[in-house]
């Protein structure tokens, strides 16, 4: 806190409107130890000088820990040579650059990347993608997006439309896009609870997709898009050959694969991308957040050569694809992704997220027995607790949690009443344990 900063004890909370915050709970009851202040590896500072690990990396977006100084320099130097180029007609060569970085760790042949400020953008792109990459190629009755029930892709429009989280769409269902249908979503805990890594049951479930397909006739769907790893909804790994299946029955039916890989991307998931660590490749990836460790807003979509040679049509002087934001390739963006690809490569950062996950893995299954845990799932770099919810009130026994996470100097995040974890990558065996006997004080003293 600076000097300048006034005392977050009469602080007025009143005129920013907190997104996705129960606004009137937090203003009502000033929680100091939710004012941050400072961040520094895997803690923050609290406005009460209280450090708090960071259980979920910023919001899955940190993956390296906070100001590494590699991507604090390097976002301060391009600060002193220029702080913003027009993406529009210009560019800078580093915006080039950063395409063939990203282009090369892709999977398969998608090796194209147009640059957003978010995820929510990215889906949003990809989207328009898809519909007009069928048009162009004299398919246009191809309209429909296929979603998956509990799916999260942002708040646009068209993320919420193909998103299957229920109070995220309800009250704009007059806005969403028309003809959208969704997949069922693969979390059943009779068959799968407790399950360590990938579910082994549950990949039938894609087969819904060949009864969709059936339903709506293939010739009117665009595209399907899922995340490899459903994250917001509180982790959900894709069972065994799920995800195999659903690219099987999409290329089949000419229906581009859509994998929107906003928390999977950049580490995570132990590789590159999702896609490369569940050994499917799609023909559009959304990334955002691990693209540039969250140090500056930045997304993106990788499209296949196809696709973006679809679009190279028309006279040469004519913009092929009508799209683009004021901030695409943000200067401070690229160079903080430049500065976070080089980390993510000569610090080996994929292959350490699936050495941190095997930590994790013990330690979160370790809590199974607790009261009310009736789920454990992991992957990786990232793993949830799901508690049963207390009678009639969903989603109170995770706020009740969370909060005594907090006093304990442990930040989660929650959902329903599922607890979400993914570390950064810098943690320490000592910090997993912490985290996991922290979790288990909090489990108990909540029950
Ligand atoms: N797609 C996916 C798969 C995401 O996870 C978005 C799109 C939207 O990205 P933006 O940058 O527009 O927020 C996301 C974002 C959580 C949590 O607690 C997850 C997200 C955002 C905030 C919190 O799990 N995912
Ligand atoms: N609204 C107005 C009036 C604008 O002029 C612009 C961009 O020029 C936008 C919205 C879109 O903003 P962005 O490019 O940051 O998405």
């Amino acid at each position: 806190m600076t000097d300048a900063t006034p005392d977050p004890a009469t602080l007025n909370l009143d005129p920013y409107w907190m997104p996705f915050t129960h606004n009137r709970y937090f203003k009502q009851h000033r929680p100091l130890d939710r004012l941050l202040v400072g961040a520094e590896g895997a803690y923050y500072t609290t406005s009460q000088g209280q450090t708090l690990f960071d259980g979920l990396s910023g919001l899955w977006c940190c993956g390296l820990g906070h100001r590494d100084r590699r991507i604090v320099e390097a976002v301060k130097n391009q600060l002193d040579v220029a702080d913003y180029y027009p993406a529009f007609q210009v560019a800078s060569p580093d915006s080039f650059r950063l395409a063939e970085r990203i282009a090369k760790h892709a999977p398969g042949d998608l090796d194209h990347v147009f640059f957003t400020n978010s995820g929510s953008e990215a889906v949003d792109t990809a989207l328009k993608i898809a519909l007009a990459y069928h048009r162009l190629r004299g398919e246009a009755s191809r309209t429909r997006f296929i979603g998956r029930e509990r799916g999260y892709h942002g708040v646009g429009f068209g993320g919420i439309s193909v998103g299957g989280m229920v109070a995220n769409r309800k009250m704009f269902a007059p806005a969403m896009l028309n003809g959208v249908d969704h997949l069922p979503h693969t979390h059943n805990l009779s068959q799968m609870a407790f399950s360590q890594g990938m579910p082994e049951w549950g990949a039938h479930l894609a087969d819904e997709l060949e009864r969709i397909v059936a339903l709506h006739d293939a010739s009117t769907i665009a595209a399907v898009i899922v995340e490899p790893m459903q994250g917001s909804v509180g982790v959900i790994i894709p069972p065994i050959g799920y995800l195999q299946k659903l690219r099987e029955i999409c290329t089949k039916h000419g229906i581009l694969l859509i994998f929107d890989e906003v928390i999977t991307g950049f580490g995570r998931m132990g590789d590159w991308f999702g896609a490369q660590a569940f050994g499917v490749t799609p023909d559009l990836i959304t990334f955002a957040k691990g693209v540039n460790n969250g140090t500056v807003p930045m997304g993106g979509v990788i499209a296949s050569k196809p696709i973006y040679d679809a679009f190279m049509t028309g006279p040469d002087y004519a913009v092929e694809f009508f799209h683009g934001y004021t901030y695409s390739a943000h200067a401070l963006a690229v160079a903080a992704a430049h500065a976070t690809l080089d980390i993510l490569g000569s610090d080996d950062v994929p292959n350490r997220f699936t050495a941190l996950g095997t930590l994790l893995a013990d330690g979160v299954h370790s809590l199974r027995g607790e009261p009310n845990v009736i789920d454990i799932r992991n992957y990786a770099g990232a793993a949830a607790v799901e508690l049963a919810p207390l009678p009639g009130k969903p989603g109170l026994r995770a706020i009740r949690l969370f909060e005594d996470a907090l006093k304990r100097g442990l930040l989660v995040r929650f959902t329903g009443d599922t607890i979400a974890l993914a570390p950064p990558v810098i943690s320490t065996e000592a910090e997993i344990h912490r985290l996991v006997d922290t979790m288990r004080e909090a489990i108990r003293a909540v029950a």
